[in-house]
């Protein structure tokens, strides 16, 4: 058989949905029926059979900007054409150091230094990588303790679901990283239901981590890392003053505080980051998805000045970090974050995302007191609303209802029986109203 042959054998196997072992998804169900995206445009999906579907979830968390808004896709388009790939180990490519003095810019403080891997697993990895080196250059390398918190997500290296806590991210993996500790999480029903925003109740939390550093004792833990927001968990916005005080305590020991705003960054809570939003400067901040509004992967560490000259010690032609990703700094990836970062400018959409957030979290509180709805926590362009669970199948209602979203028109995000929804940041309020409307339609449907 020619080679010619065998290319149309090949393409003749017809092509069913068998061979693709699908990420966090119940493969069985999934294949029995098929949710399938053929395009999208702006705030839609278009499913293969040609309907609108309106993305209350930015793809996962990532297309702040909307989806195949033309900039990104020219720019993009343009790259492939002109440098498909260049190495960033030992030389580099101009867009590359145009993306990190940009993010430079838009991070507050001395976040001053960049650097880039393809994904927010890979930038989780990198950050505590950096965190333990950065000790370890300065002479302090019995610091090796890393301080995560329970519902945190923090991807799924090795790295991440250790300092993550997921139980089911977590249990099946033996025994993960060693030295690993957890604050507790901060949410609380009984004190903070039905919260906009930031809710008062639980500043006190971040005292935990006075008691753990008292276990372990300061000159054994390298650094804390929490997202100002937890998003995949259900939508946790942080109480008033925990942030400030994690901040301080990390000051007072002279632990490295690391935000992973993989979700929060680039205008998820009105700000650039949430570190804006807070005024609290963390030391490192993961980022990922929204850099590129999702369209080439691209995630990354930006670490603060006194880090990055830490490391710039010794002779001047050895290597500092011993880390870095085939793929660091793509000039694909690079692109599409310049003009993504454009378009975030020139719509100001930051700012449109804070004019938002009011809006969104009225039409987000009005489903208060339909079937199901235990809470409604919002935040930005973000809002959780815990259902409560069918005694004898937890996850099944939310499930059932990011179903009938998608037959009806609706993308919705669920984990466990909680249902999220955090739009690009170019939604109209008209948008959000039809959102909620017929979320509001399916919860009075389900049983
Ligand atoms: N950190 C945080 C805070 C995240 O939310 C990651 C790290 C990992 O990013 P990558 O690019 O490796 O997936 C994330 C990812 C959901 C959902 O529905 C959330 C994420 C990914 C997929 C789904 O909550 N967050």
């Amino acid at each position: 058989m020619s080679v010619v042959d065998i290319r149309k054998t090949v393409a003749a196997v017809p092509n069913d949905l068998e061979s693709f072992w699908m990420p966090f998804t119940p493969n069985r169900a999934f294949k029995k029926a098929p949710r399938l995206l053929a395009r999208a445009k702006d705030m839609h999906y278009f499913s293969a059979d040609g309907r609108a579907i309106l993305d209350a979830t930015s793809g996962l968390w990532c297309c702040n900007a909307g989806h195949n808004r033309d900039p990104i896709v020219a720019a993009i388009q343009a790259q492939a054409a002109e440098l498909d790939y260049a190495p960033a180990f030992q030389f580099g490519h101009p867009k590359a150091f145009e993306v990190a003095s940009r993010l430079a810019q838009l991070a507050p403080g001395d976040l001053d230094y960049v650097f880039f891997c393809n994904s927010g697993s890979e930038a989780v990895d990198t950050a505590l990588k950096i965190a333990l080196a950065y000790h370890n250059v300065r002479g302090q390398g019995a610091r090796t303790r890393l301080i995560g918190r329970e519902r945190g997500y923090h991807g799924v290296g090795f790295g991440g679901i250790s300092v993550g806590g997921i139980v089911n991210n977590r249990k099946f993996f033996g025994g993960l990283l060693t030295g690993v500790d957890h604050l507790p999480h901060t949410y609380n029903r009984e004190h903070q239901a039905f919260t906009r925003g930031e809710p008062e109740w639980g500043a006190h939390l971040a005292d935990e981590l006075e008691r753990i550093v008292t276990l372990h004792d300061a000159s054994t833990i390298a650094a804390v890392i929490v997202e100002p927001m937890a998003g995949s968990t259900g939508v946790l916005p942080p109480p008033k003053g925990y942030l400030e005080r994690l901040r301080a305590i990390c000051d007072k020991h002279g632990i490295l505080l690391i935000f992973d705003e993989v979700i929060t960054g680039f205008g998820r809570l009105g700000t650039a980051f949430a570190a804006e939003r807070y005024g609290v400067v963390p030391d490192l901040v993961t980022f990922a998805k929204g850099v590129t509004s999702g369209a080439v992967p691209m995630g990354g560490v930006i670490a603060r000045r006194g880090i990055y000259d830490a490391f710039m010690q010794g002779p001047e032609h050895v290597i500092e970090l011993f880390h870095g990703y085939t793929y660091s700094a793509h000039p694909l990836a690079c692109a599409a974050a310049l003009a993504t970062l454009d378009l975030y400018r020139e719509e100001d959409l930051f700012a449109r995302a804070k004019a938002l957030e009011g809006p969104f979290a009225d039409a987000a509180m009005a489903l208060r007191g339909l079937p199901h709805v235990l809470d409604i926590r919002t935040i930005g362009l973000v809002a959780g609303i815990d259902l409560a669970s069918r005694p004898d199948a937890v996850g099944r209602r939310a499930y059932e209802a990011m179903e009938r979203g998608f037959q009806e028109g609706l993308m919705m995000r669920i984990t466990g029986d909680t249902l999220a929804l955090a739009p690009p940041l170019i939604v109209s309020e008209a948008q959000i109203g039809e959102m909620f409307d017929t979320l509001a339609r399916i919860l009075k449907g389900l049983s």
